[in-house]
């Protein structure tokens, strides 16, 4: 790079490899061709379409982290670059992508036996076997630890577990085959993880009805899973895992996965508020990109994307090499996010009456960003475990 670059202010992609540069290359070329032209009518209609896991299964793009099972393998920065290539030109993608790679495909491949690793994994790598993941309860969204679904052995058939409870706010419940639903074992109190296969539930004992009108990520699909007795096989269970550990290994993957998506969201914000700012003449014919508080929105987004994406590549290599820990994804999370969404905001402002319309983009992401700030741990919730680990003091309750 011989001069500077506003799309890549620091150089990071001289951080990763040939090999990482050509799966973002393959990434970003996918979602601009095939998704971007979608996005518009999606989120207007609020309407996903559920052959873009498949397309982006074909492509080696789901669960692209895993190793084997017919997943791509590749290192947690070219997994963070798909992210962000996704999230680029929508939330609402990067949640459905989310949920399917880092927490139904990586709760899977980090739980489950053997024998059901293979059964699932390679079908829902190639988006033929769409994934859930079912913690948030209508009663406990922040504390997951008091949910209150529970697991007890089936009363007429042998190996056989009952799940009865309900969970809310769950990305791809409508249209999941497969979904990874978080229960409290009623022998124990103690939270297990089950793979609930749909076919497997008769009439009545498994419902996920969609969640309509919602005014942010309105590209992705969003549902209940309401579970009266419903049977899931002793070997659906996950055998090792016990307690909150559980799902929360699963939310470091996707945590850091939307660290990197937010920053593609964003950089989409600063690309769409720059072409505005240079095309818009106010004042004698002055392109309004000439003024300096316009010049200012531009710099301290600029400035904040650059610095995600270093910081969100840093945990990708030290979660390469196990050495992340989680409060570095929670650091990471919050920050991306709080930032993406606050220059958005600002950035929205530059578009002035034209912000209103949802043609210019911006106002969708903005409505997106407010999501991801929310999901995976509200950002007030990273502080909170931040700040534990920094006063080895506890603030949630
Ligand atoms: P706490 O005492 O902190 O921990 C309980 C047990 O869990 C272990 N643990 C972790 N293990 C691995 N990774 C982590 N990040 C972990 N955090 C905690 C911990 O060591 C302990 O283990 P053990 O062996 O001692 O039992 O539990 P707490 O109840 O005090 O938790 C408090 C708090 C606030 C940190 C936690 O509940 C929290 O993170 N709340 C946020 C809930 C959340 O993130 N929900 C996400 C739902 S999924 C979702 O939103 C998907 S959206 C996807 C999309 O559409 O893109
Ligand atoms: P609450 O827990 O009620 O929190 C409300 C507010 O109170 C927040 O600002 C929070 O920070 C604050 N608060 C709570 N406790 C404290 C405290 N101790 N100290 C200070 N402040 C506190 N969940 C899944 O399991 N799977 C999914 O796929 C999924 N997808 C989602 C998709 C969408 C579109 C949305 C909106 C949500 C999704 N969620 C999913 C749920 C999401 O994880 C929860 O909404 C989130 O964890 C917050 O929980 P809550 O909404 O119950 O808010």
């Amino acid at each position: 790079q011989a001069s500077f670059d506003w799309k890549d202010p620091l150089n990071a992609s001289t951080t990763f490899t040939d090999e990482e540069l050509a799966i973002a290359e393959t990434a970003e070329s996918y979602c601009q061709e095939r998704l971007l032209p979608r996005v518009l009518d999606a989120y207007r209609d609020e309407d996903y379409d559920i052959k873009i896991l498949e397309e982006m299964g074909e492509l080696g793009l789901l669960g692209a982290a895993i190793k084997g099972y017919s997943c791509a393998g590749v290192s947690n920065v070219a997994s963070g670059l798909i992210t962000r290539a996704v999230e680029r030109v929508d939330s609402g993608y990067r949640s459905g992508y989310s949920v399917q790679s880092a927490l139904a495909m990586g709760g899977i491949d980090q739980f489950a036996s053997p024998e059901v690793k293979e059964k699932y994994l390679p079908g829902m790598a190639k988006g033929k076997i769409r994934g859930a993941f079912g913690l948030t309860e209508p009663n406990h969204g922040s504390d997951p630890g008091s949910m209150e679904s529970v697991a007890r052995p089936h009363p007429r058939k042998k190996g056989f577990y009952v799940l009865s409870g309900s969970k809310t706010w769950i990305t791809n419940s409508p249209i999941a085959e497969v979904l990874v639903v978080w229960a409290k074992l009623e022998s124990t109190g103690k939270i297990r993880g089950f793979l609930v296969d749909r076919s497997m539930c008769p009439p009545g004992t498994l419902e996920t009805p969609p969640i309509k009108n919602k005014n942010g990520l309105r590209a992705s699909i969003t549902g209940m899973i309401q579970m009266d007795e419903c049977p899931v096989p002793e070997e659906h269970m996950f055998p090792e895992v016990e307690g909150l550990k559980g799902p929360f290994a699963c939310l470091n993957s996707a945590r850091y996965g939307i660290a990197w998506g937010t920053m593609g969201a964003l950089e989409d914000c600063i690309d769409r508020a720059r072409t505005y700012a240079l095309e818009r003449k106010q004042f004698k014919g002055n392109p309004i990109a000439k003024y300096q508080l316009v010049q200012k929105k531009l710099a301290d987004a600029t400035t904040d994307a650059a610095y995600g994406i270093l910081a969100a590549a840093q945990v990708g290599r030290l979660k390469d090499e196990g050495k992340a820990f989680p409060e570095m994804v929670s650091m990471i999370k919050r920050q991306n996010c709080d930032r993406a969404l606050v220059n958005a905001r600002a950035l929205q402002e530059i578009f002035g009456g034209n912000a209103v319309s949802d043609e210019y983009g911006i106002g969708r992401h903005v409505a997106n960003l407010f999501v991801t700030q929310t999901y995976e741990g509200q950002s007030d919730i990273h502080s909170l475990i931040l700040g534990r680990a920094i006063t080895g003091l506890q603030a949630f309750c």
